[in-house]
């Protein structure tokens, strides 16, 4: 039953506020996903919570934090099956390193080869963005990575790379099929109604096109994409909202954002991006 979940993506790309509020969902027993077992240490996953209950983000994490994993057995029902899931919540920066150094710490390749399912962010909005790049450029700095000045590396480069170690690590799953990819698209409440009715994947396609085209050829993955507001708003630059929040208590507001034949709509179940990857 022990298969890990393997939860990844640059810098500032919203990682470590999705597990604090993941981890109250998934206490809280009212998603596709709860906790079997309560996990054996959540000191650094509590700390996270209590920032966002005083109404703000969590900082964004070291690159010299040592690894926090986040560690625990879910069910989808009560009496099914259980998967151990281990969230490892890593700094963006070293995983951005690693695409600029062409390689993966052995620590993380031995958690990624074990693992048969993962978890992609890229988030709306964020200044840590890389973009200045035409694309026939980012194409070719693709083509031939490492061993350069790369303080330039568009986030787009990367996250083609870090789909592309995806490919190559991931462990099929037990029933034999293809391992699963949820591409996150985090901050998705800083979208304006037009682009959320488009979805995602057309987010991905407008703001970074060699991704999008990735995503639809991936020949070993299979993914799935997902707009995510853990939180349900802006916290530190919607004053109205925040005070909502804090008014409201400090469950509850964030949500998915789900597509099918009907459209976008939001779902309140945050634990789906995980439930999806882990497919019980
Ligand atoms: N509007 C909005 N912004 C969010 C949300 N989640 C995260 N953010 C923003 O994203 C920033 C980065 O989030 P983090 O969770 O620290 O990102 P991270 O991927 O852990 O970053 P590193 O630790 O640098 O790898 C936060 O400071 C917020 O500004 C959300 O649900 N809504
Ligand atoms: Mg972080």
């Amino acid at each position: 039953m022990s298969r890990s979940i393997i939860l990844l993506g640059g810098p500032d790309s919203g990682k470590t506020n999705y597990i604090g509020p993941l981890w109250r969902a998934l206490d809280g027993e009212k998603g596709a996903l709860h906790a079997a077992e309560q996990p054996e240490d959540i000191n650094f996953v509590l700390e996270i919570t209590d920032h966002i209950f005083a109404g703000g983000f969590a900082p964004r994490s070291e690159h010299s934090d040592s690894r926090r994993d986040f560690e625990v057995i879910v069910a989808a029902t009560e009496d099914g099956p259980q998967a151990r899931i281990v969230v490892p919540d890593i700094s963006g920066e070293l995983w951005r390193n690693a695409v600029i150094d062409g390689e993966i710490d052995p620590d993380w390749m031995s958690e990624l080869s074990r693992a048969d399912g993962a978890l992609l962010f890229v988030r709306v909005g964020s200044d840590q963005d890389v973009r200045p790049l035409d694309w026939v450029t980012s194409r070719r700095m693709l083509e031939k990575l490492g061993g350069e000045d790369d303080q330039g590396l568009p986030t787009q480069v990367m996250l083609c790379e870090l789909i592309r170690f995806l490919e190559a690590s991931l462990a099929d799953r037990e029933d034999g099929e293809r391992p699963r990819l949820s591409l996150v698209v985090s901050a998705w409440d800083l979208v304006d109604p037009e682009m959320f009715q488009q979805g995602p994947l057309a987010y991905l396609k407008h703001e970074y096109p060699l991704v999008a085209g990735r995503l639809t050829d991936l020949e070993y993955l299979d993914v799935r994409i997902f707009g995510l507001s853990s939180v349900g708003g802006d916290l530190k630059h919607d004053p109205i909202y925040r005070q909502a929040f804090l008014e409201a208590g400090p469950d509850g507001h964030g949500w998915v954002a789900v597509g099918d034949e009907g459209g976008w709509r939001k779902d309140s179940d945050i634990t789906l991006p995980i439930a999806w990857a882990v497919g019980l």
